[in-house]
């Protein structure tokens, strides 16, 4: 064995360029062609593959170093016969942007290239979906491309934190996380409009009618986004719409508000519809459970777990509040406000999103009358909740004045019939109209 130093090989007339990324680390051991570091001009970015095999002994440079031709890049030990003078890499540097991407000094590299031509042609039949993966324009190094290949992840959803938006293998790593927490397969993300033979939404210059600008998508958008789309496409919906009479309870809410003015803890209708919710699913079990894998059997839970949608300036969060039936309206309260101040703070972990029984999606602060929400699998519904108004309501005896609180419920069509979906609404309203039933 002998050490050999890495030297950064012949890189045109760029000088001086900046180091973006160190890829190696002390003890790792390096394939001929593994790329070493990534750096960056200002006209593109590209990495420096290894000359040799070995085990790196020292890391001589960080990110943000800049470096030449001639520069010492590692300390390496390779096998004596393959040891000599200090080496420098004998392939050429791999561009950053775009797979494929020619890597010219007059030219800078487009943010947007044409598909790769690697990518869709020259694959045999039994290529996997994730080896079909465009990621052409993805903003990433070509190590991480090769690391989300091989997790199947699709680039194209996930977002970069490195500079300029360039992805990193932290990024992918933090992308397959989420995917496999909400339940999905990386790389195949939702119903894509693929399955269904349906064309895909054409690609349109929208510049050509009007200024325009380009806002990129939060990594939440772009994950609920995939799997509402999932969801909405598997799933047969049907959306059964009721109202409760809600005006005592408003009474009582008001009053548990003033006597805990003090306190600083504020009570929201909320809770008693989570409690509401909690006696429907003890009613009505069906609405407690979920579809096996095969769709051949109804797995029954007997914990009652519930997400609420909570509406965050990065897009929608559901957090799950847990056994509900155990707790009381002050702690689901005190709850419900440390989970939705987490959710907007961002400090939610997967965990927190993950085990719940039922959805409730709760727009009652905001405004509307009634809404579909989509069914948050593999839970079979979900229940929207619209701003409560005062309506004139026939009492046998005249029209008199009632506070009542719109309920949207949406459901899984395979799971619950029209008749169960009815009965579950009527439960919800009889359990708000008249409270003291969730005591018996
Ligand atoms: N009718 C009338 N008023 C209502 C109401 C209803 N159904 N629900 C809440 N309110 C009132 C509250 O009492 C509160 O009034 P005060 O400020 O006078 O006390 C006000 O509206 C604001 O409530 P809130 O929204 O802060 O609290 P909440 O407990 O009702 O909801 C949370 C908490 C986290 C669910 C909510 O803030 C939120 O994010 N909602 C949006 C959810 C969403 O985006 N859903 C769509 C998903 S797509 O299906």
């Amino acid at each position: 064995m002998a050490i050999q130093e890495i030297l950064v090989p012949d890189i045109g007339s760029f000088k001086d360029v900046e180091i973006i990324e160190v890829l190696v680390n002390v003890g790792d051991t390096i394939n001929v062609e593994d790329s070493l570091i990534t750096i960056e001009s200002d006209k593109s970015s590209m990495e420096i593959p290894s000359p040799a095999t070995g085990v790196v002994k020292e890391v001589k440079v960080k990110v943000g170093d800049r470096i030449s031709e001639g520069s010492l890049v590692v300390m390496m030990e390779v096998a004596e016969a393959a040891a000599g003078a200090a080496v420098t890499p004998p392939s050429q540097p791999s561009p950053v942007r775009g797979e494929g991407a020619k890597m010219t000094e007059s030219k800078p590299v487009a943010p947007v290239l044409s598909p790769s031509p690697l990518v869709g042609e020259g694959l045999g039949k039994g290529a996997s979906s994730s080896s079909k993966l465009d990621f052409s324009k993805a903003y990433a190094t070509p190590s991480v491309r090769k690391f989300a290949r091989e997790l199947g992840a699709d680039l194209n959803k996930v977002t970069g934190s490195g500079r300029k938006g360039r992805i990193t293998q932290e990024d992918v790593k933090a992308y397959i996380k989420d995917v496999m927490s909400m339940g999905g397969v990386p790389g195949r993300g939702a119903a894509s409009g693929n399955t269904l033979g349906v064309a895909p939404m054409p690609d349109i210059d929208f510049s050509q009618w009007g200024e325009i600008e380009t806002v990129a998508l939060s990594r939440i958008n772009k994950l609920t986004g995939e799997f509402l789309h999932r969801n909405w496409v598997h799933i047969p919906h049907v959306t059964q719409f009721d109202q409760a009479d809600i005006t005592d309870l408003e009474a009582f809410r008001k009053q548990l508000n003033e006597e805990n003015a003090k306190s600083g803890m504020k009570i929201t209708p909320l809770v008693f519809i989570m409690k509401a919710v909690v006696a429907g699913l003890k009613a009505y079990p069906r609405f407690n459970s979920s579809l096996d894998a095969k769709g051949e059997n109804l797995i029954r839970k007997h914990y009652y777990h519930v997400g609420v949608a909570v509406d965050t300036p990065d897009g929608l969060v559901v957090p799950v509040i847990r056994d509900v039936d155990k707790k009381s309206i002050m702690q689901l309260s005190e709850e419900l406000k440390a989970i939705s101040g987490k959710a907007r703070d961002k400090k939610l972990k997967p965990a927190d999103m993950q085990g719940g029984c039922f959805s409730i999606s709760s727009l009652g602060g905001i405004g509307g009358t009634k809404f579909t929400p989509i069914v948050n699998a593999p839970e079979v519904a979900i229940l929207g909740v619209s701003k409560s108004d005062i309506q004139p309501i026939w009492n046998g005896k005249e029209f008199a004045p009632r506070l009542m609180l719109p309920l949207s419920l949406s459901y899984d069509h395979r799971v619950v019939d029209g008749a169960e979906g009815a009965r579950f609404t009527t439960y919800l309203a009889k359990m708000l109209g008249d409270i003291r039933r969730l005591l018996v």
